[in-house]
């Protein structure tokens, strides 16, 4: 079984449509459990409506987007349950072990006021993996020593304490290259992104899709070759091409005599791919009725799945009424 979040940091992205939410429909298994880990975006400064509109906003996504809805739930619905196992694995945790992790360098270097969640996140992280029982968990390098950490918390605790959790494994994505911001091709598209001219938003408008697209940056050549090192922001066009059609970007590249034809072949195709997505989203977010029934239902059932796993190392840490 397999476990993946999205953090609702910021409106979903092409990126995350086309390097994680289109294969987890593709290629999930019938157990798998997908979830808006709006917990996670409160480890830096945030603004409360927006995030609860952004949590809204990443359901409502990956439902339209064609994940069962039972298979869906957010993070903060099961914060009784994520709470109490945080603790018990922040018991099983050494201070040293959090601080190392590389993200909490990075994120809080040079930061005053760095909030603590910021160091603990890991270890939630670590929760909602082993509540859910999951033993496969995909992410990116950048999320990898995350994973190690959830293997060795609970590897530590059953040998300590007793039998409770399954250790997952990280799983990195097969292929999928990484989509690129369009006005800066050296950065990958993401949801934080300081301009937004860059980033092509699940819900953008067609419009907006293709002044986006013929914005993007490309360079002083003429032709049209593939070529990452040299020539990111055309390898860039084509590998979201690709991603989009299918095809492989390099031979897609003999197609083209011109970067506008390019543009425009890749602003259709985007538009394509993003709009039953789009359009189902915007009806779903219409409904919030419907929304909240699938995210009670979601909270229901990811609650249930755990709470046999939270209940034993309660009682085996030597926490809770006796049995
Ligand atoms: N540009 C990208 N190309 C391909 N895949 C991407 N993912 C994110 N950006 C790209 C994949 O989307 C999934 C969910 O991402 P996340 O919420 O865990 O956060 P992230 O990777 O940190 O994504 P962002 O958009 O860059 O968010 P911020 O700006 O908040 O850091 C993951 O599987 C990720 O690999």
């Amino acid at each position: 079984m397999r476990l993946s979040g999205i953090t609702p940091s910021g409106h979903p992205h092409l990126g995350n449509h086309l390097g994680a939410v289109r294969r987890w429909v593709s290629d999930g298994g019938p157990d798998d459990l997908y979830f808006v880990s709006d917990l996670h975006a409160m480890t830096t400064s945030h603004d409360p409506s927006r995030l609860r509109a952004r949590t809204s906003e990443m359901l409502a996504v990956l439902v339209a987007s064609g994940i069962p809805a039972e298979r869906v739930f957010v993070q903060s619905d099961l914060a009784r349950e994520l709470g109490a196992l945080t603790w018990v694995l922040e018991c099983t945790c050494s201070y040293g072990e959090a601080a190392r992790m590389i993200q909490f360098k990075e994120k809080g270097r040079g930061q005053a006021g760095v909030r603590l969640s910021l160091l603990t996140y890991p270890v939630l992280m670590a929760a909602d993996i082993l509540l859910q029982g999951a033993e496969e968990v995909p992410v990116g390098l950048d999320q990898n020593q995350h994973v190690e950490l959830a293997r060795a918390l609970s590897r530590r605790f059953n040998g300590t304490y007793g039998e409770v959790f399954t250790v997952p494994r990280a799983v990195l994505p097969l292929t999928g290259a990484r989509v690129r911001d369009l006005t800066d091709p050296t950065r990958k598209m993401s949801k934080s992104a300081r301009d937004a001219a860059g980033v092509v938003f699940v819900l953008d408008e067609p419009d907006l899709v293709r002044r986006k697209v013929r914005r993007a940056v490309t360079d002083g050549c003429a032709d049209v070759v593939y070529a990452p090192d040299e020539r990111p922001g055309v390898a860039n066009l084509l590998e979201i091409l690709a991603g989009c059609r299918g095809g492989r970007p390099a031979d897609l590249a003999a197609g083209f005599t011109s970067y506008g034809a390019l543009k425009e072949a890749v602003a259709d195709a985007v538009v394509e791919t993003l709009r039953p997505v789009r359009e189902r989203t915007v009806e779903l977010l219409a409904d919030p009725g419907e929304l909240a029934r699938i995210r009670a239902e979601g909270a229901a059932r990811a609650a249930e799945r755990g709470e046999h796993r939270l209940t034993s190392a309660m009682r085996l840490i030597g926490a809770g009424a006796p049995a």
